[in-house]
């Protein structure tokens, strides 16, 4: 019994520890940035690619920033030739794996502007995941796909293309 002690402790302090580097050893937030919109929208898309490096999935469970009311983790799906949003519960970050919210696919919806955005923006984030580790992210303001970012551009499966005779 007082083994298993010592081991639940050593566990506990295990976990502790692993919380108090909630920098991230295992969970890197790479490029993050909000899709720029016009001054009266205030609704915008954030993406970023989070990396695991652990050996364990990590499950981002929530997303939040002071410059809005809300942040929710959506998935842009296909119906015909419409595009619709689903709202996800949580996202799954495989071990030793990465997910890339870019525009077409995953994204965090960025509700409520607090105020008007402007290109080179920072955009204050903090993603938190099942296992109760917080990630700050800064998302910075960039302009759409229509303006550089030619490598998205191809992957733009908008279905303009597709008509059949
Ligand atoms: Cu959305």
């Amino acid at each position: 019994m007082e083994s298993f002690l010592k081991t639940l402790t050593a566990l506990m302090l295990g976990l502790a520890a692993l919380g108090a580097s909630a920098g991230g050893t295992d969970i890197q937030i790479q490029d993050p940035w909000v899709q720029a919109a016009p001054p009266n929208v205030k609704v915008v898309a954030a993406y970023l690619e989070i990396k695991n490096n652990g050996d364990k999935p990590q499950i981002l469970t929530n997303a939040s920033s002071p410059a809005f009311d809300e942040v929710g983790i959506h998935q842009s799906v296909m119906h015909g030739n419409m595009v619709h949003m689903e709202q996800l519960k949580e996202l799954t970050i495989p071990p030793h794996a990465s997910v890339v919210l870019n525009p077409g696919g995953l994204h965090l919806m960025l509700t409520g502007a607090k105020k008007p955005l402007n290109i080179g923006d920072q955009v204050p984030m903090t993603l938190t995941f099942h296992s109760g580790q917080k990630i700050e992210a800064k998302a910075i303001v960039r302009p759409g796909q229509t303006e550089g970012m030619e490598d998205h551009q191809h992957m733009n499966h908008s279905g303009h293309e597709t008509h059949k005779h």
